[in-house]
């Protein structure tokens, strides 16, 4: 096939969104290297490379499904008939109940012009507070502690191509040789540049054997560790008074969270020996530059907030903010992970990062919309907490681009809030375990077959291009938006051209903290992506787009950091005699998130086909547990079994499970929905739990 027909796009999964390009052939699509795109340089994970599997007829839907009242299975019906149903269901709920009645959950995934037409048909059509998103179970904590600390949120305030040629870099919580394979080499090259690399991980993950020096805390306890690393750069003399001096405040009270976190204590609460901890110190200190990057390890806790603002307090101490090469960031996850958090589907904010609370605000967006400000709601619940509240409060839900059975805390509690719904619509590109609960599923078309903008984790808005036509049965999600819109009276308001609304995102964005005015499809095409914030210039200049935030001054009002004091607190639920043994969960290089997509992919199953339960040798063996052997994992939540994994790879009081997978081997099961006072992250990464040997499957 010739050149002309293969499309320069990205990946449908995580926040890398690596580059490839997409060449039809008959009846399929093949994937082609793109070496040309700097973030990636052709390298895909084998995710990536499967994509277009999931694009196949055999496993998508291809058609509407509507729930049969007599029979109560779900059966085809016409996009007429879906629709109208969905719609009736939503009208019926706001009717008997109010507009709060109805919650709209959205997801990371969603391009930002489904992200941003989401908000926006929860404020207007539907009039409700009630929307949030599974981003909410992501990168939260961190989001709230970055805005805390220097005023604006954008995960990396930097390019991915600065830490090859940084001194240091503290890796917490992230094992992206697995969950974002490409992005490896950037550690390798600066391991290669003479740069040190330090991973703080429970478990020696395939990224912690890249380390100079691993450290291996107890699950939940890295806001000590944090805080006995920033102990002793002021008991050593490593505070960096200069730039505390001109470019922060608040340092005093956090020196005194610090000053009563000495070293013994540290090591007892996180199992790190103290020599280690003077190590990381010194490796850090004694670079010229240096970078602290976190990930899902220390932000899904109910105390991530506090825990990052740790992280950030040591690199505002030690001058490793606000300079070249060096700064915090954290690695965000989702395929838009980033422009996901910034166009108002999160239950407080305003397209352009803004605050839904905030007067000026809401005139500026309400203009744009063409609405009173006094029409918009106010803030609504968070994730969990809407979860929590269906079949309460919340009577109806639309739910687009998650898939909560799998991936929710406590999931069993969430799966039968689902199941007491009056009503449920899912617009899903697959059958999932969600929309296996629904009274009506929306089949939408897949990121090859549409066009739209993320926003990848370094804050770079790129374009993903169509590149194939979608089959007959399954319409966009701005298609299905358009068409309840109108059903529910407004005609006007929901174009179905991502360009049309990109362009009045942008509008709605300019003058916020992410300002994407100056940015156009054009532009992106033009420059392998453009970085924002990218402000509208007058008289047709060209704002260059933000690679590197923070070098003069912070987003704060005065332009200082702030130090934010904190101190350690335990995980909302210690270990006790009952419940002995601490999990953690995670992710394996071949699944994705809840696995709808993934667990649709031959050749990702046959690579990790199922859930497991990681731990080690000597807990193993107290248990009469031999490798293969099924086990029990019993939660004050709940009952999950899974097969063994025998390994010196994790702590002897801790376990791992990946959160793939439903059924009886379902991480979420267990999990334990304590949330964080500020971001209202769930604790993911933290609950106790007891260990027993299962009977055999049958
Ligand atoms: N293959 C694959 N890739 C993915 C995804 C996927 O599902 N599969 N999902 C994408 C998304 S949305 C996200 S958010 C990212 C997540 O990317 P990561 O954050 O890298 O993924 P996780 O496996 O959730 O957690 C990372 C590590 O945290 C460790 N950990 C557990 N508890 C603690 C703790 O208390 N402290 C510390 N310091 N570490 C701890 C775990 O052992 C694990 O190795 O990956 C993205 N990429
Ligand atoms: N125990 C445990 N649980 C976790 C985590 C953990 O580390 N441990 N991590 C949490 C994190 S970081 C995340 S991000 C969540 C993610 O968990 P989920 O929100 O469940 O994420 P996905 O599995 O990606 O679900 C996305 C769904 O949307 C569909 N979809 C994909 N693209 C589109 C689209 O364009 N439109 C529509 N309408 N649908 C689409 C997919 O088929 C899939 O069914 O899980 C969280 N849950
Ligand atoms: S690393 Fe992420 S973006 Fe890149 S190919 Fe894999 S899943 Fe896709
Ligand atoms: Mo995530």
């Amino acid at each position: 096939m010739s050149e002309a027909v293969t499309t320069p796009t990205h990946c449908p999964y995580c926040a890398l969104q690596c580059g490839m390009s997409l060449s039809p052939r008959a009846g399929s699509v093949e994937v082609v290297e793109r070496t040309d795109f700097p973030v990636n340089r052709g390298a895909l994970c084998g995710k990536g490379r499967t994509a277009p599997a999931v694009l196949s007829s055999r496993v998508r839907l291809t058609g509407p499904l509507v729930r049969c009242p007599d029979t109560g299975a779900l059966k085809s019906a016409t996009w007429e008939e879906a629709l109208a149903a969905v719609a009736d269901g939503l009208r019926r709920t706001r009717a008997d109940h109010g507009p709060d009645a109805v919650g709209v959950f959205g997801g990371g995934g969603l391009t930002n012009e489904k992200a941003y037409t989401l908000g926006k048909f929860a404020r207007l059509v539907l009039a409700t507070s009630q929307i949030d998103y599974n981003g909410r179970f992501c990168m939260s904590s961190a989001a709230a502690a970055h805005t805390r600390a220097f005023g604006l949120d954008r995960g990396l305030p930097f390019p991915l191509e600065d830490i090859p040629r940084t001194g240091c870099v503290i890796l917490v919580g992230s094992n992206l040789a697995e969950t974002m394979p490409p992005a490896l080499r950037y550690l390798t090259e600066l391991k290669e540049n003479g740069g040190k690399l330090i991973v703080v991980d429970p478990r020696r993950t395939r990224t912690a054997e890249q380390a100079d020096l691993h450290l291996a805390p107890r699950p939940g306890t890295d806001l000590a560790l944090a805080l006995g690393l920033l102990h002793l750069v002021v008991a050593e003399g490593r505070v960096d008074e200069e730039f505390v001096r001109e470019r922060t405040e608040g340092w005093e009270a956090a020196q005194a969270g610090a000053m009563s976190h000495w070293p013994e204590l540290v090591e007892r609460i996180t199992g790190v020996p103290v020599p280690e901890l003077r190590e990381a110190m010194r490796m850090f200190c004694d670079a010229e530059s240096g970078m602290v990057l976190t990930a899902r390890g220390p932000e899904q806790q109910s105390k991530g907030t506090d825990t990052v603002g740790a992280w950030i307090n040591l690199c505002l101490a030690t001058g490793r903010a606000g300079r070249p090469l060096s700064g915090y960031g954290c690695l965000t996850g989702q395929g838009n992970g980033q422009g996901g958090r910034e166009h108002g589907q999160k239950a407080d904010q305003l397209p352009g990062y803004r605050k839904l609370d905030d007067p000026a605000a809401r005139a500026h967006v309400a203009r744009v919309w063409g609405v009173a400000p006094e029409s918009l709601p106010g803030p609504g619940r968070s994730a969990y907490e809407l979860l929590d509240a269906l079949g309460g409060e919340v009577k109806s839900l639309l739910l687009m681009g998650s898939n909560p059975v799998v991936s929710a805390p406590r999931a069993a509690h969430i799966e039968e809030r689902l199941r007491s719904l009056d009503f449920l619509a899912v617009a899903d590109v697959v059958l999932s375990e969600t929309a296996e609960l629904a009274d009506v599923v929306l089949p939408v078309t897949q990121w090859a077959e549409e066009t739209g903008t993320t926003t990848n984790l370094e804050g770079r808005v790129l374009l993903r291009q169509q590149a194939l036509t979608p089959p007959d049965g399954v319409r966009s999600d701005l298609e299905v938006l358009h068409a309840l819109a109108g059903l529910l009276g407004w005609e006007k308001g929901f174009p179905t051209d991502p360009e049309e609304v990109f362009d009045e995102l942008r509008r709605a964005s300019a003058g916020g903290p992410a300002d994407y005015s100056g940015i156009s499809y054009r532009r992106i095409r033009e420059e392998d992506g453009v970085f924002w914030p990218c402000p509208e210039l007058p008289e047709g200049d060209a704002h260059p787009g933000t690679p590197r935030l923070f070098l003069d001054r912070f987003a704060t009002a005065d332009g200082r950091a702030r130090f934010v004091p904190v101190v350690h607190r335990a995980a909302a639920e210690e270990t006790d005699a009952e419940y002995p043994i601490v999990l953690t969960t995670g992710r394996v290089v071949a699944q994705y998130q809840s696995g709808a997509q993934t667990r649709r992919v031959d050749e990702l199953n046959a690579a990790a086909p199922g859930p497991f339960v990681e731990l080690h040798p000597r807990l193993a063996d107290r248990l009469g547990v031999s490798d293969g052997e099924r086990v029990a994992v019993v939660s004050r939540r709940g009952r999950a079994v899974a097969p063994a994994r025998v390994t010196t790879s994790i702590r002897p009081d801790t376990v791992f499970m990946p959160f793939h997978w439903p059924g009886e081997g379902r991480a979420n099961t267990l999990t334990n929905p304590a949330l964080d006072p500020v971001s209202r992250m769930p604790e993911f990464k933290v609950c106790a739990v007891r260990l027993e040997p299962a009977e055999p499957s049958a």
